[in-house]
């Protein structure tokens, strides 16, 4: 084991018994949702990996150390720490070299994973090409970690902020598989329907776990993306998300905001603007990602390297 992680008790001993472990990321607790909701939702996030037999981990940067399991009062801390940094893979060992307290986004969760022997993770939804990105250049580090870390990143797939038909094309160009989970379009983050159609379709954990065990025999790298949509009854329609999202948008470019803080601005703006029905869907869809996550980590402990 790589002498930069702290391992928690119980995560130590789900991996030396090869039992199923979940990578669960921090931003979205720190910068992703308002306290005290981004609490419950982390501990319930963790209860529902629990109930599915595997164990979670939650990852994240305190005083310089990078934990990777996290104990229930740590959790109530960091889900209080207001400036806590948002860490990638620019700036994960800064936090650790200079003793500072961070969360990870999914690149730096990603790398963590690996470290640690995780090998999937489950999210909300990964960062990717903001809209407007031809000029901004902005695009997320998440999609360039798909590409080289081999850890699976269980989401609703991209967060639909995002111009999500330039993001599935970096990650086709960047050989990322790619999954719709029982879908033939993949969905965008809090509604069903992108418009795009699913490059791989699974239909079990287990389909995925063997695919999974299929590209490690033939040594290909990176990751993959499963794109898993929420159940029909609890998605907002497109026209709805759509028009908060366009606002937010026109916010943040009236403020002038740019870089890390534009996707917490837009979350924080599209909570505000739909009455907080965009957060409540987007626990529901997390809630989700992680009982599958959990499900394909059976699946993989089923099936040892
Ligand atoms: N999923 C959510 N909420 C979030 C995020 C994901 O439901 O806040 C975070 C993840 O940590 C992701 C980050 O890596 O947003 C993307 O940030 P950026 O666009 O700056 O790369
Ligand atoms: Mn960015």
């Amino acid at each position: 084991m790589n002498d930069m992680i702290h391992l928690s008790p119980s995560v130590a001993e789900a991996l030396q018994f090869g039992r199923a472990v979940v990578a669960l990321e921090s931003t979205i607790i720190t910068h992703g949702m308002p306290w005290p909701k981004n609490l419950d939702m982390a501990r319930e996030v963790e209860a529902i990996i629990r109930e599915e037999g595997a164990e979670p981990a939650t990852i994240a940067v305190i005083d310089g150390k990078l934990h990777v399991g996290l104990t229930d009062a740590q959790l109530e801390t960091l889900a209080q720490t207001k400036g806590a940094l948002k860490l990638s893979r620019a700036d994960l060992a800064y936090a650790v070299a200079a003793g500072r307290t961070g969360s990870t986004t999914v690149a730096a969760t990603m790398i963590a994973a690996r470290l640690a022997g995780i090998e999937v993770f489950a999210t909300g939804g990964i960062g990717g090409v903001h809209k407007g990105a031809e000029t901004s250049f902005d695009i997320s580090a998440d999609l360039d970690e798909l590409s080289q870390t081999r850890v699976i990143v269980v989401s609703a797939g991209a967060k639909a902020i995002l111009d999500l038909k330039k993001t599935f094309e970096v990650l086709e160009t960047k050989g990322v598989p790619v999954i719709g989970y029982g879908v033939d379009e993949l969905p965008a983050f809090w509604s069903r329907r992108s418009g795009i159609a699913t490059p791989i379709r699974m239909d079990s954990a287990d389909e995925i776990a063997e695919f999974q065990r299929v590209r490690e025999r033939l040594d290909i790298h990176g990751g993959m993306l499963i794109a898993n949509p929420l159940p029909e009854e609890l998605e907002i329609d497109s026209a709805t998300i759509g028009g908060w999202i366009d606002a937010a948008l026109a916010d943040a470019d009236a403020k002038g905001v740019t870089g890390k803080a534009t996707t917490p601005f837009l979350l924080q703006k599209i909570f505000e603007l739909s009455e907080g029905k965009s957060l409540a869907t987007n626990i529901d869809l997390v809630r989700s990602n992680a009982r599958l996550a959990a499900r394909v980590a059976v699946g993989l402990a089923k099936r040892p390297t």
